[in-house]
């Protein structure tokens, strides 16, 4: 494979030409309004590619998320949470290479009326890839802004024909300790496990990450496909997912088998509620430098507006 590096990859090369002159446009307009000083990176920069993975073709921005300053494609990729390949936050970029994310396909199976398997080539090629920047916050209280690359989890979902029993979607992450040296402890009972209740899993923030930063994903952020909720604190984001199961009972998820006290289903974020062992309130932006000041943890991660109406009535504190 041939890799050129950034500056050597003009845009118009990886993205269609019309995409681009709409790029073009949106970026003579944006620095008539002089917003573009908000916007972390040239907005260009959503499908320039690092070089360091393979070009998506014909994405489309959304403009989820415009105006937030995106963490470097660096910190995206060498600061990573995958037990798979090690407890440590550089293990993933170290080790996620030896997974092998061709041939792939993911099993959908429970209470549905037509379960079956699907293939990652056809999930590239069948749902509509939209560029979606989202900012995705962790329970260890730090935060990036990822150019993350998906579509919604519904559009999935619904092919496979959910039935009325379908009240939570069920996930879970490859087994193999070979490719997934991880594996060969238990630190977690594998494999990874996750869930939503139904409502969650069908909103349209809710979404099937496929790339980054306009490439596909890297194997340290969960190739070749994982899940992307940015209203919930980092762990509910399983990745390289190769079951997703409709089921009647809320699921069992692996940081709440591990620690049900300090780990609940719903981990959404939230100021209010402290984990047992440390504040939520503020988080620190990974980039800023570990001695810089701390931000604000905002209700549902700034997703309020969206998202509050799915818990109306619930108590968080219970519920977290
Ligand atoms: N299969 C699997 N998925 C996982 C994890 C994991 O260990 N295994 N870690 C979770 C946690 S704790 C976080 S914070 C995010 C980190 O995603 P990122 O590395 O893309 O930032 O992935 C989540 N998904
Ligand atoms: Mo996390």
């Amino acid at each position: 494979m041939l890799i050129k590096r950034p500056s050597d990859i003009k845009p118009s090369e990886i993205t269609d030409p019309e995409t681009y002159a709409k790029r073009r446009e949106f970026l003579k307009a944006a620095a008539a309004l002089g917003v573009g000083g908000l916007i972390g990176g040239p907005v260009s920069a959503l499908v320039t590619p690092s070089g360091q993975g393979v070009p998506m073709r014909g994405l489309v921005d959304t403009t989820h998320g415009d105006g937030l300053a995106l963490t470097s494609y660096d910190d995206i990729t060498s600061y990573n949470n995958f037990y798979e390949f090690g407890t440590g936050k550089e293990d993933p970029a170290r080790y996620a290479h030896q997974l092998k994310t061709r041939p792939w396909s993911v099993v959908v199976d429970g209470e549905c009326e037509a379960p079956g398997t699907i293939d990652i080539e056809e999930i590239l090629k069948r749902f509509p890839q939209e560029e979606r920047i989202y900012r995705l916050r962790c329970v260890e209280a730090w935060a990036m802004v990822v150019p993350w690359v998906g579509f919604p989890l519904s559009s999935l979902l619904s092919r496979f024909k959910p039935t009325s029993k379908a009240k939570y979607v069920a996930f879970e992450t490859l087994v193999d300790p070979q490719q997934m040296p991880g594996q060969k402890r238990a630190v977690l009972d594998w494999p990874y496990r996750e869930g939503l209740r139904m409502d969650e899993a069908m909103h349209p923030l809710t979404i099937l990450g496929t790339g980054l930063y306009g490439e596909l994903m890297p194997n340290q952020n969960g190739a070749p496909l994982r899940l992307v909720v940015p209203w919930k604190y980092g762990f509910k984001s399983i990745k390289s997912i190769v079951r997703i199961s409709f089921t009647f009972n809320q699921p069992t998820t692996t940081w709440w088998e591990s620690a049900p006290h300090e780990y609940g289903f719903y981990a959404n974020v939230n100021p209010e509620v402290d984990h047992p062992r440390w504040s939520q309130a503020r988080h620190r932006m990974i980039g800023e430098g570990l001695f810089s000041r701390k931000h604000p943890t905002l209700m549902f991660n700034g997703y309020a507006d969206q998202v509050a109406d799915l818990y109306r009535g619930m108590d968080l504190t219970k519920f977290y």
